[in-house]
């Protein structure tokens, strides 16, 4: 790369953050949850005497953003954007099939792949893309499709900038500011629909994720995501402050041991639409109307979990859902997850966990040359003597089930349906694929081969120490 190129990861800090000022500016309740994750986070520091607890800059960091959400409807648009969010070094990661959930969408999310470029700047995507073809009414279909298929989401400009950058291998550092502008107004709420309002309604009925996708110039940005140190104060402070809450925290429940992945939000806010005007009998009503879909989210992540680990994670969570549904949700979750080991010895032994591994320095390493560091007993062992120290890999994905009530929980419909318990759809998987015009990266490879360079690493200190 020659050295007049921005760093990807310069180009995500700065697209993240305007971002996060144009929805700020858009949804002034986004900005309260802003304030409110920054000054919870702050005092959580301050009560574990964290000196960072001070300074304003740390607090901003550990609080910013880690993720957004977009919806768009044509296969182009995805493939455009799988482009532009290159540059920022976001790859797609994962397939999610949502239609299981009852939502006529499929997703992945772009984001950094490497733990340095997470750590640099953790900011990702999750994109979900329309798929018409499951709409039921055959006029719906048609006007939906009608309705998407001449947009243009992005400027001449930026298309060009994109061009000269893909053939350039990177955007120039004299472009950066105007490729984050550009590309920020993909992302604009205009408020202006492209179609009549009766027609909005028509798609509003068929389902409303569909009017939220359809009736627009483009992918307005749905919600943005800071980070929070403890959920469920968060939860608290929400409803103190006024913002009003999604009823539960999705993912799993509280553990001393975290893993995955919890979220909470506040609910989508009303927003002023003009419609499309048909014809000059129009009056007042049937032009301005309301729309109600964005809201803002909260997030905090735990350990990844390995195939088995996540296994068990969606065995736990199917009983949490199909318990009595009278009873308490929260409860239902922590007894559905009293299986789950909540000690990381535990989850090291049972391999349900991706660690990294580190040799512990000034012991006898002797005692370990004929470590089998394949396997889980075998290094679990290893670490009650004292011999390796483990790191739990944070998890950087998304879940299903918990998108599938985020979604729900901003399209009016605040109520646990459950996972469904279907199986992924890879035929679903490569329609979703052909339309990004590449295939999505499976996440296990990247957790696993994260694990594995830090036990390669310690095999190789092993064969020196033991050699020695
Ligand atoms: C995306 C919902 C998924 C999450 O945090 O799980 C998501 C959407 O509402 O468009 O953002
Ligand atoms: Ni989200």
């Amino acid at each position: 790369m020659s050295c007049d190129l921005a760093p990807p990861a310069q180009l995500r800090t700065l697209f993240a953050s305007a971002m996060s000022e144009l929805y700020s500016a858009e949804v002034p309740s986004y900005a309260d949850l802003v304030n409110l994750v920054e000054t919870t986070n702050a005092q959580i520091l301050r009560e574990r005497r964290d000196p960072r607890s001070e300074n304003h800059v740390c607090v901003a960091e550990i609080s910013s953003q880690r993720h957004g959400a977009i919806r768009v409807g044509r296969p182009d648009e995805l493939s455009f954007l799988r482009r532009l969010f290159a540059l920022f070094g976001m790859q797609p990661v994962a397939f999610y099939d949502l239609v299981p959930a009852g939502l006529p969408v499929y997703s992945t999310a772009f984001r950094p792949i490497s733990a340095s470029e997470l750590v640099s700047s953790p900011f990702r995507m999750f994109c979900s893309l329309l798929r018409p073809e499951l709409i039921q009414d055959p006029t719906v279909r048609d006007q939906v499709i009608a309705s998407i298929s001449e947009r243009k989401i992005a400027t001449p400009r930026l298309e060009r900038l994109l061009e000269q950058a893909e053939a350039r291998g990177g955007v120039r550092s004299e472009d950066a500011a105007e490729l984050i502008d550009e590309s920020v107004r993909v992302f604009l709420w205009t408020g202006e629909a492209r179609v009549s309002k009766s027609l909005y309604e028509s798609f509003l009925s068929s389902h409303r994720l569909i009017a939220d996708i359809a009736a627009f110039a483009g992918p307005h940005i749905n919600h943005l995501t800071p980070n929070t140190l403890d959920i469920d104060r968060l939860q608290a402070g929400l409803v103190d402050a006024g913002l009003k809450a999604k009823a539960t925290i999705e993912g799993p429940p509280r553990r001393e041991c975290p893993v995955l992945l919890r979220q909470t939000a506040f609910h989508a806010v009303e927003e002023t639409v003009r419609f499309a005007t048909n014809n000059h009998e129009d009056n007042a009503e049937d032009v301005i109307g309301k729309h109600t879909a964005r809201f803002g989210e909260v997030e905090q992540r735990g350990a990844a979990l390995t195939p088995m680990g996540r296994e068990l994670y969606d065995t736990c969570l199917t009983q949490a859902h199909g318990g009595v549904q009278d009873s308490d949700q929260e409860q239902r979750l922590r007894d559905a997850f009293e299986t789950f080991p909540d000690d990381w010895q535990t989850l090291l032994e049972r391999d349900l966990v991706y660690f990294r591994y580190a040799l512990v320095e000034g012991k006898n390493h002797g005692r370990m040359s004929d470590l089998d560091l394949g396997n889980p007993t075998a290094r679990a062992d290893a670490v009650t003597h004292g011999l390796l120290s483990v790191e739990p890999i944070l998890y950087e994905d998304f879940l299903p089930v918990s998108a599938a009530g985020i979604f729900r929980s901003n399209l009016g419909t605040d109520t646990s349906e459950g996972p469904s318990g279907a199986s992924p759809n890879h035929s679903s998987q490569t329609d979703f694929e052909s339309a990004l015009g590449r295939p999505v990266i499976d996440p296990h490879i990247l957790y696993a081969a994260e694990q594995k360079k830090t036990l390669d690493d310690v095999a190789e200190q092993l064969i020196n120490l033991c050699g020695q």
